[in-house]
């Protein structure tokens, strides 16, 4: 358990910590000259009566001291976030003041719901004004995380009530509830850093999730590409040495190949899989955190869209705006509305994390939140879309969110991204899913999304067999375009595969079609064709006529005609201006040459660079590529094509052709 101090600046703090752990957690050379608090401090107390040697972390109660001073509320914030029990000081003969009320806030706005008031100098006062002075402070928690909290009159001078606190902290040490594994990624919030000989470089700060073990290797973020990659050399989780520290204690991190400059308070070491959610700004643009924020109730004025305020998360502090994103453009005082958090710079946060809003001038604490998505959308943020989903993630229940993301994610839910905002150390287990979702990889597709999704893809290959009856189908990233193009691509993947697995689709080389598309041949047709194929063949890049077939294979022209039209049907042949057609094959050698052309002019091909690569004339050259643009090999962008990133058709045809002219099997 951590406890943290919180109250007005010369009410006892260090002195009570002093008084609970022995330890003066005022070390630095400008706190003693001044005698007041500029740094974090931090002392521990064994729980047991005696502290056995090989005893865990476990059995340690870690203290955050913090500076009163109002000029460093924001060191305050820094060590109050993680702690689990908070101690608000109140002095007995100055009772509450600006500090104590805006500790109070801070602690409320994190959530802090244990706690203890401590009325300090119980020495100095006479009986009632010390009555007088807990019963202010209780009414002063009246609305706050900490109300209904046991309040204490304690002096350090005489020790009156300082075991009476011990018993209540070691009573809520052992009431706290010991964290399991959640599946939540290693992340440690600095907010310390220092070299100490024989170690090195160690950095110090709450672990706020997950575990993490001598030698493991981790990130520290933001930072340039992912973070730094940092190894754990070794490790004190409540100022002992260990080999392994979890979600809940105060750690020191002895940091391997890195200098006391490397590392900032505020940044997180964090195991890799929580990495994505700690992103730099991107060049143009911000870093957007959705939260779910409430301004606080003593607030006097509401607050507005595009206030400018401090943001504090972990022990980072950054600028930034707050764009509310319901309930119009001001949130009245105790009111609570989601809102995102727009920063001009990088800052690590994770779904769940609390942050606290103060005035951009710094001096009071006005709102406080939980994170919702640490990676929120610029555009479309207020959609009722956007807000289902931001409805889903505010669910507490970690198998409820997924399940109501799910539903409000008709194109797909990254599981991947999802799992870096959570913090989680793994993508979610398809068991973990609704039964029924499809699950691609990195990606799933809410059962009756992908029913609806796959009725969609049916419906436009239907119409695409009605307007292109001599075509067999487009090809599958033709498909999408057409159909779901919003869809994500490995769920779609997994769509079709499903759709032809069953057998409603089929699939002939990179070409969709309906089963009862497909055409069969009659016996006469079936004879044409085989006479045609080599003079197919052999008419190269040139293409066939319809006129020329039949003349030189004896046979009518119409006849000739249907039987051509059915062959590019069955995907057979090509249809590239009407009557001339070319076999599978050529197509698939021309295909290669464009490819190639286009590989060396950035994706670009021009009609007279086709021209040159294929010896045709330009106006052969230009119907060849109109018929690309058709099919979704290539797309016509002003005077050029460019040949399309996910078209698959022909690669393998023309990797296995190797530029021969062969006849279709
Ligand atoms: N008489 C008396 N003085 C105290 C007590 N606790 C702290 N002080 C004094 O109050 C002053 C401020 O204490 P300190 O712990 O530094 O306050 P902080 O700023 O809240 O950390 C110091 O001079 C302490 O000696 C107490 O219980 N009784
Ligand atoms: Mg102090």
């Amino acid at each position: 358990m951590i406890v943290g101090t919180a109250g007005h600046i010369d009410h006892g703090k260090t002195t009570l910590v002093r008084a609970l752990t022995g330890v003066d957690t005022d070390r630095l050379p400008e706190e003693k000259k001044r005698g007041i608090s500029i740094e974090l401090g931090y002392a521990f107390l064994d729980l047991s009566a005696q502290a056995e040697p090989d005893a865990g972390a476990g059995d340690r109660i870690g203290f955050i001291d913090v500076p009163g001073h109002e000029r460093l509320v924001h060191t305050m914030l820094a060590g109050a976030t993680g702690i689990h029990f908070a101690l608000l000081l109140v002095a007995a003969d100055d009772g509450v003041m600006p500090q104590t009320r805006e500790h109070l806030a801070v602690l409320s706005l994190l959530g802090l719901g244990q706690g203890a008031v401590v009325v300090t100098k119980a020495d100095r006062v006479d009986a009632a004004r010390l009555a007088a002075v807990c019963a202010e402070a209780a009414v002063l928690c009246q609305g706050s995380s900490l109300a209904g909290c046991p309040v204490l009159a304690v002096s350090a001078v005489t020790g009156q009530g300082v075991s009476e606190l011990q018993a209540l902290l070691r009573r809520a040490a052992a009431a706290l509830p010991r964290g399991g594994d959640d599946g939540r990624a290693f992340r440690l919030a600095v907010d310390r850093v220092f070299t100490l000989d024989g170690v090195g470089t160690v950095a110090t700060g709450t672990v706020h999730a997950g575990r993490v073990q001598v030698g493991d290797e981790l990130r520290l973020v933001p930072g340039e590409a992912g973070g730094r990659s940092v190894r754990v050399r070794s490790l004190r989780a409540q100022n002992r040495e260990v080999l392994a520290a979890a979600a809940g204690e105060r750690c020191a991190v002895g940091l391997a190949g890195l200098s006391k400059d490397d590392v900032q308070r505020g940044q997180w070491l964090v195991a890799a899989p929580a990495v994505l959610a700690a992103r730099e700004a991107p060049r143009a643009g911000a870093i957007r955190v959705d939260v779910r924020l409430r301004l606080w109730h003593e607030e006097a004025k509401p607050l507005r869209s595009g206030t400018v305020v401090h943001v504090h998360l972990g022990a980072e502090d950054r600028l930034g705006t707050v764009a509310l994103l319901e309930g119009g453009d001001s949130l009245a005082p105790g009111a609570t509305a989601l809102a995102q958090l727009v920063l001009h710079e990088p800052l690590g946060a994770w779904a769940g994390d609390r942050v606290v809003l103060r005035d951009a001038a710094a001096t009071r604490t006005v709102a406080g939140g939980i994170v919702l998505d640490p990676m929120a959308p610029s555009r479309y943020r207020r959609t009722p879309e956007r807000l289902a989903e931001l409805a889903a993630l505010d669910l507490p229940d970690a198998g409820a969110r997924l399940a109501a993301l799910l539903c409000a994610a008709p194109l797909g839910l990254d599981l991947r991204r999802y799992a870096a905002a959570q913090g989680l150390q793994a993508l979610p287990a398809t068991a973990a899913l609704p039964s029924h979702t499809l699950r691609e990889g990195d990606w799933a597709l809410d059962a009756q999304h992908a029913e609806a999704a796959r009725a969609a893809l049916l419906g436009a290959l239907g119409r695409f067999h009605e307007r292109q009856p001599d075509e067999l189908g487009p090809d599958a990233a033709r498909l999408r375009r057409l159909a779901l193009p919003r869809l994500a691509e490995p769920a779609y993947r997994a769509l079709l595969a499903g759709l032809v697995h069953d057998g409603r689709v089929t699939l002939r080389g990179a070409f969709v079609h309906l089963p009862e598309h497909g055409v069969r041949l009659s016996a006469s047709e079936e004879r044409i064709a085989q006479k045609v194929a080599p003079k197919l063949a052999d008419a190269g890049f040139e293409g066939a006529w319809a006129r020329d077939l039949a003349r030189d294979s004896g046979e009518s022209e119409p006849l000739m005609r249907t039987t051509l039209a059915r062959l590019a049907q069955r995907g057979e042949l090509h249809q590239v201006v009407k009557d001339l057609y070319y076999p599978q094959a050529t197509m698939a050698t021309l295909a290669g040459i464009a490819r190639a052309v286009g590989a060396q002019q950035e994706g670009v091909v021009t009609a007279a660079s086709f021209r040159d690569a294929t010896q045709l004339g330009r106006k052969r050259a230009i119907q060849l590529l109109e018929h690309f643009d058709r099919i979704g090999l290539t797309r016509r962008v002003g005077d050029v094509h460019r040949v399309r990133a996910d078209s698959t058709l022909y690669l393998a045809e023309a990797a296995a052709g190797e530029g021969s002219l062969r006849a279709p099997a």
